[in-house]
């Protein structure tokens, strides 16, 4: 079944104590409250445990932001997917922009890494979009068919039902331009449909594909209304519960 979820992207912000109290603080903004989608918080791998411990028998998963693409041994820095699942998050984001352009992250990185977080029985939140270049050539329909395909297409039906797809066109990360609804709402659509072709309209159709990219409390409704987007990945509007709490509320 296909759900709604909204999960914050906390990125390289927050000390440990900080972390914990806005995990605090989006546990009591949501506590009590009928919500129609599921909330993870994406934490720094320093946070994990603590943040874990901070949402403990509320609704509320943690992530990871990143993981490993080798299972352990000499790779200095480095956490490996057993270890972020050893914290007990149970999500891991893989492939932000971020990570593509600053770390040269490619499908074939990444493949290795979607591998390992399902090994350990993480689920992957997989970040796909287009560069502004791209959007204006009109490739991006092509750029985020191939980012899926490359990095997602040997799983088995089983384990492509784990992944959480979200769909961020760079040129909306960080500059305060969010795509339309219809804009995201057209490429969701293509994505599916690049999904149905190998799995299938039921995968298709049970597959989660978030919109992320300065989505915020102003635009969550407008996007999330749309057939195709089941909820958001937050950077900005996550760092602070009362910036959070309209984006869940958003559908
Ligand atoms: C943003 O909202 O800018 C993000 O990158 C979320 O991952």
């Amino acid at each position: 079944m296909r759900k709604n979820i909204v999960a914050g992207n906390w990125k390289m912000n927050t000390t440990v104590a900080e972390g914990v109290e806005l995990a605090k603080d989006v546990r009591a903004s949501i506590e009590g409250k009928e919500l129609k989608c599921d909330v993870i918080l994406g934490v720094p791998f320093t946070h994990l445990t603590e943040v874990v411990r901070a949402v403990e028998g509320s609704a509320i998963k943690v992530a990871a932001e990143n993981c490993a693409a080798e299972a352990k041994g000499a790779y200095t820095g480095e956490v490996s997917a057993e270890m972020v699942a050893s914290t007990g998050a149970t999500y891991v984001i893989l492939g932000h922009s971020e990570r593509r352009s600053y770390y040269h992250e490619t499908s074939e990185i990444l493949k290795k890494k979607v591998a390992l977080a399902l090994a350990n029985n993480l689920q992957p939140i997989f970040c796909i979009g287009e560069v502004l270049e791209e959007r204006e050539a009109g490739k991006h329909f092509e750029v985020v068919e191939t980012q899926v395909k490359e990095a997602l297409f040997d799983l088995s039906e089983a384990d492509f039902r784990k992944i959480v797809l979200a769909y961020e066109p760079v040129w909306a990360i960080g500059t305060g331009k969010t795509a339309t609804s219809d804009q995201a709402q057209e490429i969701h659509a293509h994505i599916r449909s690049v999904i149905e072709s190998k799995y299938g309209k039921d995968v298709a159709d049970d597959t989660t594909i978030l919109y992320g990219g300065s989505a915020n409390g102003g635009n969550a409704k407008e996007l999330f209304g749309k057939t195709d987007v089941d909820g958001g990945l937050i950077g900005g509007a996550s760092l602070a519960a009362d910036k959070f709490l309209p984006v869940i509320e958003g559908f």
